[in-house]
């Protein structure tokens, strides 16, 4: 059965988005109190949080897709990425 990349998108989406929370916490080097600074970063932001724990739900899902892998869903998921990228790169920048 075709898997499509529904859940993958969602995992890729979710790991950019906990970096760019994270990112600022750790530019300053990493402490102990990142990790709860981190959670309540995202637990403060009700949009993050659901964001993340319907990726968590399905990450198991997301082996099965890559495996079904085609390569126009291959440069969907690029894209994907690349549309979050400034996002990342500016909060990277900052950190
Ligand atoms: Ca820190
Ligand atoms: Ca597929």
């Amino acid at each position: 059965m075709e898997q499509g990349i529904k859940n993958t998108k969602e995992v890729i989406v979710a790991l950019n988005k906990l970096v760019v929370k994270l990112a600022p916490l750790l530019a300053n080097g990493i402490q102990v109190g990142d990790l709860i600074e981190g959670f309540n970063a995202i637990n403060g932001d009700p949009v993050a949080k659901a964001e993340f724990e319907a990726a968590l739900k399905d990450i198991h899902l997301v082996d099965d897709e890559i495996k079904d892998i085609s390569l126009s869903e291959g440069i969907e998921l690029v894209m994907v990425q690349a549309k979050i990228l400034p996002e990342l790169l500016a909060a990277l920048k900052k950190a």
